[in-house]
C-alpha cells in the first residue's frame, strides 16, 4: 500500500524537495504552505494522485483545523509527518532584535508545530507512522543573532525527544533532522527579502542542498521499522565550529 506524508512548508527549499523526493519514491503526499500557487505548480508537475494540496498559515489554527477537516477520505491515513514549516527573522543581537520577530519565529517554529503535531498524532499512533521535525544546529551551537531563532530549533529537538518518551512502545519513530547551511529561501526571508545577503552568504561555501535534506528524510523514513533515528547533525564540509568570545577591559 502506498505511504502518505504530510509535508509543511513544501512551497520553498527542504520542504518542497522533499516533495518530490518522497514521491519520487513512490510516497503520495500532502504538501502545504501559505503561497497556493507554489503549490499549484507543485501539483501539476507531479500529479494530482501524487500530490494534495492544502494551503494555509501553520500558526492559524483555525485554519489548519479548517483545511484538515476538508481532507478528502483517501488522503486521511497520513503514515509521516514532517515538520519543515519554519523561519529565521533578524540577524541582530537579542538587545536590538525585533520583538515582532520573535514572535513570529515562535508561533511558526514552536507554537504552530506543536499543535500540528497534537493534531495529527492519534492518527499517527494509529497507524505507527513517523515524525520528522527540521531543527538546526543552531539548537545546539549558539551564534550572535541567533538568539530566538536557536531557541525554538532547541525546543524542536528536545520535543522530538519528548515525543519519543512519551510514544514509547508504541511504534511510532520520531526524528529530529539539524541542518547547518543549506541553501534555500531561508537567508532571503530572515534578511527581509535580501537576494543579495542570500547570495553572499552561500558564494564560495558550498553550502547543502535542499536535495541532500530530502534525500536525508527520504532515508530516515524508509530504515527498517525497528531503527529509529532520534537525532541527525548534517553540516556542509566548509562549515564548523568557531571559539569562544572573550571582552576584555
Ligand atoms: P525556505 O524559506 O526555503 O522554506 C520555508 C518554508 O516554510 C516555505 O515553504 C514557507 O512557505 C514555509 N512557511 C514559513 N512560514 C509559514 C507559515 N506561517 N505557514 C505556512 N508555511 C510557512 O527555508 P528552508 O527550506 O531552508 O527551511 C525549512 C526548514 O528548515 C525551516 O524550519 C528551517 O528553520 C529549517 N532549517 C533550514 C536551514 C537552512 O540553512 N536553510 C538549516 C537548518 C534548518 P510559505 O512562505 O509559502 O508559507
Ligand atoms: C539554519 C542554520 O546555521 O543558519 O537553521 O543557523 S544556521
Amino acid at each position: 500500500m502506498t505511504a502518505t506524508a504530510f509535508i509543511t512548508g513544501a512551497t520553498s527549499g527542504i520542504g518542497a524537495a522533499a516533495v518530490e523526493e518522497f514521491v519520487g519514491a513512490g510516497w503520495r503526499v500532502i504538501a502545504t504552505g501559505r503561497r497556493a500557487d507554489r503549490l499549484a505548480a507543485l501539483q501539476q508537475r507531479l500529479g494530482a494522485d501524487a500530490v494534495h494540496t492544502l494551503a494555509f498559515d501553520v500558526a492559524d489554527e483555525a485554519a489548519v483545523d479548517a483545511a484538515l477537516a476538508g481532507l478528502p477520505t483517501q488522503w486521511q491515513d497520513i503514515d509521516l509527518l514532517i515538520n519543515n514549516a519554519g523561519l529565521a527573522l533578524g540577524t541582530k543581537p537579542a538587545q536590538e532584535a525585533s520583538l515582532d520577530d520573535w514572535r513570529t519565529m515562535i508561533a511558526t517554529n514552536v507554537t504552530a508545530l506543536v499543535a500540528l503535531t497534537h493534531r495529527l498524532l492519534p492518527g499517527l499512533v494509529a497507524r505507527r507512522g513517523a515524525i520528522i521535525n527540521l531543527s538546526s544546529v543552531a539548537a545546539t551551537y549558539p551564534y550572535t543573532g541567533g538568539n530566538v531563532y536557536g531557541g525554538t530549533k532547541a525546543f524542536v529537538e528536545q520535543f522530538s525527544l519528548g515525543l519519543r518518551s512519551d510514544l514509547h512502545g508504541k511504534g511510532v519513530r520520531v526524528t529530529s533532522i539539524e541542518p547547518g547551511m543549506v541553501e534555500t529561501e531561508f537567508t532571503k526571508v530572515r534578511t527581509g527579502g535580501s537576494q543579495e545577503a542570500s547570495d553572499a552568504l552561500y558564494k564560495g561555501a558550498d553550502p547543502m542542498t535542499a536535495e541532500d535534506i530530502a534525500a536525508t528524510m527520504l532515508w530516515v523514513a524508509t530504515l527498517p521499522p525497528h531503527l529509529n533515528i532520534n537525532r541527525l547533525e548534517l553540516m556542509p564540509v566548509s562549515q564548523s565550529f568557531a571559539g569562544f568570545q572573550v571582552a576584555r577591559d
